[in-house]
């Protein structure tokens, strides 16, 4: 749960010092990790705070481009950004064709297994030639430079073939995480205004195939452009490949266009790379737009520099690339640093619950990067399944996406690392493009639960309403005082929400200084460490996945017979948070088993799988206060199963217990 609250009456964030603050402990970085690794000297900080902002040079070092900057960065337009500004490069040569030029054809840039078992690996050669010929095949289908092109697409390798396909012709990718709804699928699409969709006939899910084209078909229903819509077949005959009037069919025109020679489109810098749509306090998802230059220089300077990545390694982030995670640090850092980046179609426990320790063994994973609720979830299976394989291929493991626990931390550590690996506690976000808060694996020690010192170059801090740095140990809001370069450049085809959303609460514009907030509590200790505790929007984080509550409302008050809708996040032991719902009914209608399996299904229906309600909770009112707000704060504290906080600010106190009791007896 939110730990850090904008409380209702006065603004000032309200302490829930987890336990976690507590710990003292701390680690140092192995000896052996050190000595070998990319980035070892504590002076980089120095470095890049001395030399600021040229140091990100050595970010854009690490690309090869095709006309060099002229400027490293251009702040006359604040808070609009523009990194590298006059250089031109293209992300797919910078993913591939270098790589091949330097000798590297024949190594290994995808493996992949699919949930069945089968594995499939491209070398940088291969993966090359297929992107050319879908790249020209794009372009036959009417494809050009600036063109959005939607992918809707689960953990197969034609992702990130069809990502970097797009990159090559300057065509901006816009993912969709294939278990969005076909509704999240429309809405998407008409946002960016894509008229190409490329999809798929469906995969593999725990065993049965999940019929994905379905689900698709029903999304373009809802979509305004005519859309031209490529379907690659995964399932071979377990389910028809259906193909609509107008699809066309991946393998026939890769066949078609095999040997195709396609010049990587020189972008420039601030050309869009991709969109991504997230979450925000609005119902309406916000189309995060990230560059060229800036971005691949900052996912692959942290790539290097934070997950240590080496062209030998075989590195695995086991996220999913429908997330930034798996954009940043599935594809671009790792595929531009020329590494073996590691794709799993399936789930973890899937024929048993070593499938993940299996697959480290057999691929000799040198890194490993994954989400505190999956090591939640490991840990409560129990040590015997990590312990039945060799996992002394492992050199260092990360975490992002939410707050973890010491527990699981040092279970992690412990029973995953042997003892002998670092642990990087990333944070960062949709809109940081790439990690920001995080130990250097060779450099600092590691305090389990904090995530460690803002990143050389990070002008991060912790400050309270007012916008005044905190002192140690207090809870207050996390701020980003200085641009880098793997920052959002606006949301898509809307400036003044971009300003709304992340500058207007600390910045003074008429002194010019701009400071971006990311919308998450924090707390920070004598060494500068920071704890992340969670979002102090309306946004809540269900094993990763980041959800906003007023989507989910709209989708419930939606559903006839619902009069109004609040949804909270509570604590859940695995997925961190879940979600909570609590529904006004109207007067006519009664609650229900039956009204209660229509509101999970219209959320179902309208975000997907991922936003299912935890608990459906009917109630003649919600808690307001005498403003009229409702107070989220005791909704939260009620599905947490927490004390209760004070209810004397209410105008309906006498609503919360019943609600409470409500829970309690289990309805
Ligand atoms: C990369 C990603 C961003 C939100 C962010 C914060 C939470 C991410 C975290 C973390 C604590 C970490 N978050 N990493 N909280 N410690 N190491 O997850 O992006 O999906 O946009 O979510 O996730 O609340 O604001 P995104």
């Amino acid at each position: 749960m939110v730990a850090v609250f904008m409380s209702d009456d006065t603004g000032e964030p309200e302490v829930e010092l987890e336990a976690r603050l507590e710990e003292r402990e701390t680690f140092e970085p192995p000896e052996s990790f050190v000595e070998q690794a990319n980035v070892s000297d504590p002076d980089v900080y120095e470095e890049f705070e001395e030399n600021w902002p040229d140091c990100w040079e050595r970010a854009a070092d690490l690309l090869s481009w095709d006309e060099a900057y002229d400027t490293v960065l251009e702040d006359g337009d604040a808070p609009f950004y523009e990194w590298f500004t006059g250089g031109e490069l293209n992300a797919s040569y910078n993913c591939l064709d270098r790589h091949v030029e330097e000798g590297a054809k024949n190594r290994a840039a995808i493996k992949w297994e699919g949930e069945l078992g089968e594995t499939r690996t491209y070398t940088y050669g291969d993966l090359l030639n297929e992107v050319e010929a879908f790249a020209a095949a794009l372009r036959d289908l009417g494809v050009e430079e600036d063109d959005v092109v939607t992918l809707y697409m689960p953990m197969i390798p034609e992702l990130p073939i069809a990502m970097l396909a797009c990159a090559r012709i300057g065509a901006p990718h816009s993912v969709v995480f294939a278990g969005f709804s076909a509704d999240a699928l429309a809405t998407r699409m008409n946002s960016a205004d894509s008229e190409y969709l490329v999809t798929c006939d469906g995969y593999y899910r725990r065993g049965d195939a999940l019929n994905h084209k379905e689900k698709a078909d029903k999304g373009l229903r809802g979509v305004e452009n005519d859309v031209q819509t490529v379907v690659v077949d995964r399932l071979g005959d377990e389910l028809t490949h259906f193909l609509g009037a107008d699809a066309h069919d991946y393998g026939e025109l890769v066949a078609d266009h095999e040997g195709a020679s396609v010049e990587p489109v020189s972008r420039d810098a601030e050309d869009m790379l991709f969109l991504m749509y997230t979450s925000g306090t609005t119902g309406e998802p916000k189309g995060v737009k990230h560059t060229t230059g800036g971005y691949l220089a900052y996912t692959a300077w942290t790539s290097h520099a934070v997950l240590d990545v080496k062209p030998e390694d075989t590195y695995w982030c086991a996220a999913d690339i429908g997330w930034i995670t798996g954009h940043s640090y599935i594809v671009y850092g790792p595929l531009a640093l020329g590494t073996t980046t590691m794709m799993y179609e399936g789930t973890p426990d899937y024929p048993e619950k070593d499938r993940l320790w299996d697959l480290i063994e057999r691929n000799r994973v040198d890194t490993f990067y994954t989400a505190p609720t999956a090591i939640r979830s490991f840990m409560k299976w129990g040590t015997e399944y990590p312990e039945r394989h060799d996992l002394s291929s492992l050199r260092l493991l990360g975490t992002v996406g939410e707050p973890i626990n010491p527990r699981a931390w040092k279970w992690y550590y412990k029973h995953i690392g042997g003892e002998e690996c670092p642990i990087v506690d990333t944070w960062w976000q949709t809109e940081t493009g790439g990690m920001m808060i995080t130990t250097l694996p060779a450099i600092n020690e590691m305090k389990p639960g904090s995530a460690g010192p803002p990143l050389p170059g990070i002008d991060a801090r912790v400050v309270d309403a007012a916008g005044e740095e905190i002192s140690a140990g207090e809870a207050g809001y996390l701020t980003v005082n200085d641009p880098w370069p793997g920052m959002l450049r606006t949301l898509y085809r809307n400036d003044e929400r971009f300003i709304e959303e992340y500058w207007q609460e600390y910045s003074d514009p008429d002194a010019d200084e701009w400071v971006y907030f990311p919308e998450d509590g924090a707390t920070v200790d004598e060494d500068g460490y920071v704890t992340v505790l969670g979002r102090v929007d309306d946004v809540i984080n269900v094993s990763g996945h980041r959800l906003g509550t007023m989507e989910i409302e709209s989708a419930i008050v939606g559903v006839p017979g619902v009069a109004e809708a609040a949804v909270v996040g509570g604590d859940h032991e695995i997925k961190g948070e879940a979600v909570y719902t609590y529904v006004i009914l109207e007067d006519d209608a009664e609650p229900s088993e039956d009204m209660r399996e229509r509101i999970v299904a219209a959320v179902e229906d309208d975000i997907g799988p991922i936003a299912r309600p935890e608990e459906v909770l009917f109630t003649p009112e919600l808690p307001k206060t005498r403003s009229g707000k409702i107070m989220r704060r005791l909704l939260e504290d009620i599905a947490s199963g927490d004390e209760l906080g004070d209810t004397s600010t209410l105008r309906n106190p006498e609503i919360v217990d019943e609600i409470a009791d409500q829970v309690d007896s289990g309805a």
